[in-house]
């Protein structure tokens, strides 16, 4: 009917369910736009050559953000322990979580401190282990310098952006792209 057609010349179902699809792809793009996957160790992966330190540094992970262990299987492993003492003692024996077989992504679910070691005995007192410390998911690291106007408590509250604002910003965003792409 003429009086369902819309300023595309669709069909008012047809146009709904592009909406809809389109609505889908900017979410899996949000998503994919905010949760980073990182290799664990770079190129040289889960490693007792890898210097964790090294790769961790300049690093901010964050709630969402997952970690990919690949490794020789059966040479290493990956535990999880469940405390910094243990993790500084290289206690392997009471793993949170243990994980084997050459492959594995880890899901950083939610802030706080995880420690991960090898469960190959010798491994972990000889460097493979890694501390991750995760932080919630708006949160951006220290600014490294102060805004130069002389802002009122007004102006700078009004620039902070929430996580949910974030969020929301990086969702408009990647929607419009999708739009623009698919449209023209
Ligand atoms: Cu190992």
């Amino acid at each position: 009917m003429e009086a369902a057609a819309n300023i595309f010349g669709m069909p008012f179902m047809a146009n709904t369910t592009v909406m809809l699809l389109l609505m889908l792809l900017a979410l899996a793009i949000t998503q994919s736009c905010m949760a980073v996957q990182y290799p664990v160790g770079g190129s040289q992966g889960w490693d007792l050559s890898t210097d964790f330190n090294t790769w961790e540094s300049g690093k901010t992970f964050k709630v969402g953000d997952t970690l990919s262990f690949k490794y020789t299987t059966g040479l290493h492993s990956v535990v999880e322990l469940a405390s910094e003492k243990d993790y500084n003692a290289c206690n392997i024996g009471n793993p949170v979580n243990s994980l084997s077989g050459g492959s594995n992504v880890v899901k950083l679910n939610k802030a706080g401190t995880r420690y991960f070691a090898c469960g190959t005995p010798g491994h972990c007192s000889g460097g493979m282990k890694m501390k991750v410390k995760v932080v919630a998911a708006g949160t951006s690291p220290t600014p490294s310098s102060t805004p130069s106007s002389t802002s009122s408590t007004s102006t700078s509250s009004a620039i902070k952006f929430s996580p949910a604002s974030h969020i929301g910003l990086i969702f408009i965003s990647c929607f419009s792209l999708m739009v623009m792409l698919l449209i023209d």
